[in-house]
């Protein structure tokens, strides 16, 4: 559903990436193309405003995670706001300290709220609850007899309700009655709809409301419908009060606007989601997982978790301000190599990086694990004096080195190689011009919005 939204925003990335660096025009251009492709998949056009304006102030006032290039960053900042426009959290279902809990199920005809009773009720089912099912829906005789019929293939209990119950509000205190007498922990009840919003469907559910003190109003909207979905949910928490939101049709073409703006427009949360007619056909909403499906880049958001859980930001500065200042000695070159370790094999790490840019001959170095831990007892075996001014290891000290590591002078020459070459390559990046460079002075995202 997400896939030309999704496809937009990999669009944007990529081309911000390719500018090289990033400057306050291509970032403002790069803004103005997500609000489009936000309002083309048919965002709320507030919702769109405000989403651009909180990503612009990030990205002005944010630290810089030094591990990150400022793409990275960017990424990172459109992410970490979607999931707060799409909740945060996953919502969980709120149920009551005296069981039975009712749960009630709203909406327009047609939005999927029969079909999602069930699928709620076979979702509970599997996560330790007890359900019972309950159609007031008395208008269309078709529509109670729709759940019976779903009920009884998923050999899920439904109160049929006696011949003689024939309002709402009757079916909705027997089922609850039935749901305490025989153990059952939540009553769900279905309701009827009407075309469009009326005072006469709205005073009914005022009214089951008011009798049933329900835990949980789930408003059933149809994402197909769009906007149409976000104002009808708007205005039944305006008149009713509704608790969360379960939104129908995910599996449809539509273009994902519902999704993406409903929370933020009625301030109520998307509890669930229905992905297809069949009963298994539910899923919890989880805002991180939409939000990262969404981006698309799953690789590059799961390097950037694994950055801001492993390097201490500190340390990473520290390592910046040595290596402009010609300081980097053995001794932080075997920390940085202890850092990598943290992070993982390498190899995947680097993997991970979309553009590599000037750290790509670091894939030469092949390092593995076994590798980094051999060379941090090399290092290890060097005094504090040889650690920090390598010119003077000569013949003798190699040998007693390697000795004293359990390697040999072969390993020990090389591993005095490998850290002339990431000095080396260290200035070269972080020199006037290199990428670095550029981004160490303030710590802020070298964007410049405004500054
Ligand atoms: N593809 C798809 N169809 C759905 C979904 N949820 C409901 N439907 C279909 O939408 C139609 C209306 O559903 P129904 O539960 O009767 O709506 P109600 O009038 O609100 O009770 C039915 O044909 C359902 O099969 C869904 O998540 N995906
Ligand atoms: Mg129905």
């Amino acid at each position: 559903m997400f896939d030309n939204l999704s496809d937009k925003l990999q669009r944007v990335f990529k081309n911000l990436r390719g500018e090289g660096k990033l400057s306050a025009e291509n970032m403002e251009a790069a803004l103005r193309e997500i609000r489009v492709a936000l309002l083309e998949a048919d965002v709320h056009f507030r919702v769109a405003k405000q989403f651009i304006e909180a990503v612009k102030e990030k990205a002005m006032g944010q630290e810089v995670l030094t591990a990150l290039s400022p793409t990275q960053q960017v990424v990172k900042i459109v992410r970490d706001e979607m999931i707060k426009m799409l909740g945060q959290h996953q919502a969980r279902l709120r149920t009551a300290n005296e069981p039975p809990s009712a749960f009630m199920i709203v909406g327009l005809q047609g939005s999927g709220k029969t079909t999602s009773t069930a699928k709620l009720s076979r979702w509970l089912s599997k996560n330790g609850h007890s359900p019972m099912m309950v159609s007031v829906d008395i208008y269309r005789p078709a529509a109670r007899k729709q759940l019976s019929v779903l009920a009884k293939e998923l050999k899920l209990p439904i109160h049929e309700g006696a011949p003689d119950e024939t309002k709402p509000a009757e079916l909705a205190r027997s089922a609850r009655k039935e749901a305490a007498q025989t153990g059952r922990d939540v009553v769900l009840v279905d309701t009827a709809g009407r075309l469009h919003i009326d005072d006469e469907l709205m005073t009914e559910l005022a009214e089951l409301k008011e009798l049933l003190n329900p835990t949980e109003i789930l408003f059933v909207a149809d994402a197909m419908t769009g906007q149409d979905a976000v104002k009808s949910a708007d205005e039944f928490n305006k008149r009713l009060g509704i608790t969360g939101i379960i939104l129908t049709k995910m599996d449809g073409d539509a273009r994902g606007g519902a999704a993406l703006s409903i929370r933020a427009v009625t301030g109520q949360p998307l509890k669930f989601v229905g992905v297809g007619e069949k009963p298994d056909a539910l899923e919890p909403f989880y805002p991180d997982r939409v939000a990262q499906r969404i981006l698309g880049m799953g690789d590059v958001l799961s390097l950037i978790d694994k950055v801001q859980e492993n390097i201490d930001q500190k340390d990473a500065e520290e390592m910046q301000r040595k290596l402009i200042e010609d300081e980097f000695t053995l001794g932080d070159f075997r920390d940085q190599m202890r850092q990598l370790r943290k992070l993982g094999p390498l190899e995947s790490l680097l993997g991970m990086m979309p553009q590599l840019g000037p750290l790509k001959d670091l894939k030469n170095m092949k390092v593995d694990e076994k590798e980094i831990t051999r060379l941090v007892a090399i290092v290890d075996s060097m005094t504090e004096k040889e650690r920090a001014n390598h010119m003077i290891i000569n013949g003798a000290r190699r040998r007693r080195i390697a000795k004293g590591s359990g390697t040999t002078v072969q390993e020990v020459n090389n591993l005095l190689k490998q850290y002339a070459q990431a000095r080396k390559m260290m200035k070269s990046i972080t020199g006037a011009g290199g990428f670095l460079g550029k981004r160490l002075g303030k710590f802020k995202l070298p964007i410049g919005l405004g500054q």
